[in-house]
């Protein structure tokens, strides 16, 4: 058995033909003598005309529609399904909670959350996601080219990674365990095998704050490379990586950059970059950690002085970071870690870790900690591991940037946060 299936972009090869169309009943428009049907699939919109009475279900029903392709100048994409005949593949037990086929979105958030799996079909809501997606693609082919493996790691893990970060807690066959806040350990681990890792998966944070770019569950574009000088060739990898992303989406989505007017950004050969210290000189404070209203100053500066939408902070104080990080061996109490701002928002995080066995016993003691519940961890470092470090990079805050979202749930499928555990 095969199906004849056609997609609406493939209809154009199809003129003259009778063929099988499928989708969701996208819009109907009734004129005096004549019913329009606009059928939508994965790869576009069909018109469908209809000058005898049937077709007659509400907007979203699954239909099946064998027509004749007709050329029609005025119908979208050239062609028109007439003659039809109709068969609904599934009935509706509810009607959709606002207009999917009208290019401005009628609806709020909370609404277009708790109704998601019907809400994302508005080609709208559905774009970031393809963008998403094309930049995912765009991530793994440019560490991919540089060597990288591709990694998957426990998301059930025995102890926290970011010291910063609130874990949630679980009972796992009557053992304490959490959820991972980071692939940070198994990445490092990983190192020692492959020298070259990348993992994209979820990570989980106990937020306990409700912010536009906080979610209890995110994915997190994470990367770890073995023999390195500093983080400087950290933030090599970084640039490749984020210049990857915008590449996949040139390639693989042009159609929802174009669908929701996008300017994707210029990565610079080289993403200007300041120093902790110097960004607080400029800022006229003495903080140990950026606020959201600086980064949002030292983007603005970095877009007027070096035309760049990318700015690298790096040397964040060591008391803010945590205890894996690489101090600066010039000024210890600085690290040699960084951040990437991206249109005002904290992107990625990265820098190079502490390698040595004796310095992780040293860093943990340092802070006060046991090293007991790190010993798996640490395990890898007693065993020998090269100077590395690597970068995180949240995907949901990259395409809320990249789209503009005043709110980073619209970049984010099934958001998790405070409120939020359904749909
Ligand atoms: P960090 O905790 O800074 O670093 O996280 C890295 C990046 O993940 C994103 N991010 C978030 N996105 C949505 N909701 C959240 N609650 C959230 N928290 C963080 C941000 C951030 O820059 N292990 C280190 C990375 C490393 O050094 O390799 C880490 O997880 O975009």
């Amino acid at each position: 058995h095969t199906t004849n299936r056609v997609l609406a972009a493939e209809l154009p090869a199809h003129v003259g033909e009778t063929v099988d169309v499928s989708g969701w009943l996208h819009r109907r428009r009734e004129l005096k003598s004549v019913t329009f049907l606009v059928l939508r699939d994965r790869s576009g919109l069909t018109q469908v005309v209809l000058t005898t009475p049937g077709g007659d279900v509400p907007e979203e029903t699954v239909l099946r529609v064998r027509g004749t392709v007709t050329a029609n100048a005025q119908a979208p994409g050239g062609v028109e399904l007439t003659s039809p005949q109709i068969e609904p593949l599934s009935s509706l037990a509810q009607a959709p909670p606002f207009d999917l086929y009208r290019p401005a979105v009628s609806a709020g958030l909370p609404t277009i959350l708790d109704h998601a799996p019907v809400a994302l079909r508005h080609p709208h809501l559905k774009a970031p996601f393809q963008l998403s997606a094309a930049s995912v693609a765009g991530f793994r082919a440019a560490l991919d080219a540089l060597s990288f493996t591709e990694i998957h790691t426990p998301k059930v893990v025995s102890s926290a990674t970011e010291s910063g970060a609130s874990v949630f807690a679980l009972d796992w066959f009557g053992r304490p365990a959490y959820l991972a806040q980071s692939p940070q350990f198994f990445k490092q681990a990983m190192v020692g095998v492959f020298e070259r890792v990348y993992e994209t998966g979820p990570v989980f944070r106990a937020e306990p704050h409700d912010t536009a770019r906080h979610l209890a569950q995110y994915t997190s574009l994470d990367a770890e490379l073995g023999f390195i000088t500093d983080h400087r060739d950290v933030m090599a990898v970084v640039r490749e990586a984020v210049a990857g992303m915008v590449e996949g989406i040139e390639e693989r989505s042009a159609e929802a950059v174009e669908r929701l007017e996008l300017t994707l950004p210029e990565v610079p050969a080289e993403i200007p970059q300041i120093h902790f210290a110097d960004a607080m000189k400029m800022l006229g404070v003495d903080e140990p950690d950026l606020a959201p209203a600086h980064e949002r100053f030292l983007s603005e500066w970095a877009l007027r002085e070096h035309g760049s939408e990318l700015l690298f902070v790096t040397g964040y104080p060591m008391a803010k970071r945590p205890f894996y990080t690489h101090p600066d061996p010039e000024r210890p109490a600085y690290s040699n870690s960084f951040d990437l701002l991206f249109r005002g928002l904290e992107l990625v995080t990265g820098g190079q870790r502490l390698h040595r066995y004796e310095d992780y016993v040293a860093a943990l003691a340092a802070r006060g900690e046991s090293a007991e519940p790190y010993e798996s961890y640490l395990s890898a470092f007693a065993h020998g591991m090269p100077p590395h470090g690597g970068f995180a990079l949240g995907l949901e805050r990259w395409t809320a940037r990249l789209t503009g979202a005043d709110n980073i749930r619209r970049t984010t499928l099934f958001p998790r946060d405070l409120h939020r555990l359904t749909p």
